[in-house]
């Protein structure tokens, strides 16, 4: 049910239904709308407020909504959306979005949807999960990302996500999680529903065999050269009401003009199935050929355009360091779990550094490969001790005896 009413400059769209059982869930003892349930109808109300705006061939895709809950809307009961325009800035519409059930309200917040030529937003050759490696290299060089698909099997996810999923409560219950609104988690805003868990080489077996997976060293050379280095490994856990990330490069840090070459690739690992609703990965496809930031898009050219990605639990998302990206907002019920290997140039300073990093008892263990991917071989003149035994077999080491002033 659709009706408008007000001001031409203001257009008010309403959309009801009644909530059935398929709708709720019952947390509290209640049976009532589920906050999905409720995105769906935000999303269909804006959706038809701006389909009389839209011209041959387009369509609105939602980008941003923001949803506060006030009460609850029980099985039975009408549930009333109604979405006011409340901005149109280009090809942007903000609407001002009123949920209310039996005249209460129940929740409010804002959507925006953003205008698109249907053409590109069903983009047929954009990358879609692929078991084809050359196929594989080739997204990488004409979009900028690639999704490998099973690339871990279900035991290999089903075992490395109960590590994650362990490890996470445990450092929530001890009071050292890294929780954030999961828009800015660089800035490490200490509190918030999205969780991190940094430095995953100490935290299990399970992610040492993730980080030097044979299934996607190939691709990881065609991006980055035959030597590479990790320069990160951590968890992206978003939770239910988490924000979009804003979008960034993972070599933002580099000076512009940046190369014309990746100086880093991220591996972002699905540990659950991922799409529009969980938060998977939003990419912009292509932007990796961009010499100039995502604000700054040239007038005349076309604008950019973001894609969220879907793929099943396994796939391995791996984005050029050069292509714009970031995690959706989680407006599912559960948390969703990515590990993001992120790997460097072997010339490249890492994000996080191993040798203070890596536990001890850990650096122990690892074997010449993960020694290697760390940073202890040396490449070329880099990476040496300097002293004498400082380097054995290619590999640095502390020397026993430091030479130091003399006489
Ligand atoms: O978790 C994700 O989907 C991506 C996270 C990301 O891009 C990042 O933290 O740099």
């Amino acid at each position: 049910m659709a009706q408008a009413t007000g001001s031409t400059a203001e257009i008010e769209h309403v959309h009801g239904r009644t909530v059935t059982q398929d709708m709720a869930v019952s947390r509290t003892g209640i049976a009532a709308a589920s906050t999905s349930a409720v995105l769906e109808l935000v999303e269909q109300a804006c959706h038809d407020a701006a389909a009389a705006r839209l011209g041959a061939g387009e369509v609105t895709v939602g980008r941003e909504v923001h949803l506060t809950h006030t009460g609850q809307a029980p099985i039975g009961a009408e549930i009333e959306v109604s979405a006011l325009l409340t901005g149109a800035d280009g090809d942007r519409l903000t609407y001002r979005v009123t949920v209310r059930s039996g005249g209460r309200p129940v929740a409010e917040g804002s959507h925006v949807r953003v205008v698109e030529a249907a053409g590109a937003v069903v983009e047929q050759d954009l990358p879609r999960p692929t078991t084809d490696l050359a196929r594989a290299a080739q997204d990488l060089d004409r979009w900028g990302y690639c999704l490998v698909a099973e690339a871990l099997s279900p035991e290999e996810v089903a075992r490395v996500r109960a590590r994650l999923v362990e490890q996470a409560a445990a450092e929530a219950a001890a009071g050292i999680g890294r929780f954030d609104s999961g828009s800015h988690p660089s800035k490490h805003e200490g509190e918030g529903v999205n969780q991190r868990v940094s430095t995953l080489m100490n935290k299990g077996e399970e992610f040492q065999e993730v980080a030097t997976h044979a299934g996607i060293g190939s691709l990881l050379q065609h991006v980055l050269g035959e030597r590479f280095l990790l320069t990160s490994f951590t968890a992206n856990i978003t939770t239910p009401g988490c924000e979009l990330q804003v979008l960034h490069q993972d070599q933002g840090y580099v000076n512009r003009p940046q190369p014309t070459y990746a100086i880093v690739a991220n591996v972002a690992w699905m540990l659950d199935d991922v799409d529009e609703v969980n938060g998977g990965t939003r990419v912009v496809p292509g932007s990796h050929l961009w010499d100039h930031p995502l604000g700054e898009h040239p007038v005349g050219e076309a604008a950019p355009r973001e894609i969220t990605t879907t793929a099943p639990a396994g796939t391995a998302l791996i984005i050029d360091g050069r292509t714009w990206h970031g995690a959706g907002a989680n407006r599912s019920e559960r948390r969703r779990h990515v590990l993001l290997s992120n790997f460097c140039r072997v010339w490249v300073r890492q994000q996080e550094n191993p040798f203070l990093a890596i536990a001890p008892e850990v650096e122990a263990g690892l074997s010449p490969q993960l020694r290697r991917l760390l940073g202890w071989r040396t490449w070329g003149t880099l990476g040496g001790v300097g002293d004498v035994g400082g380097v054995v077999d290619g590999f640095a080491r502390r020397p026993e005896r430091y030479t130091t002033r003399l006489p």
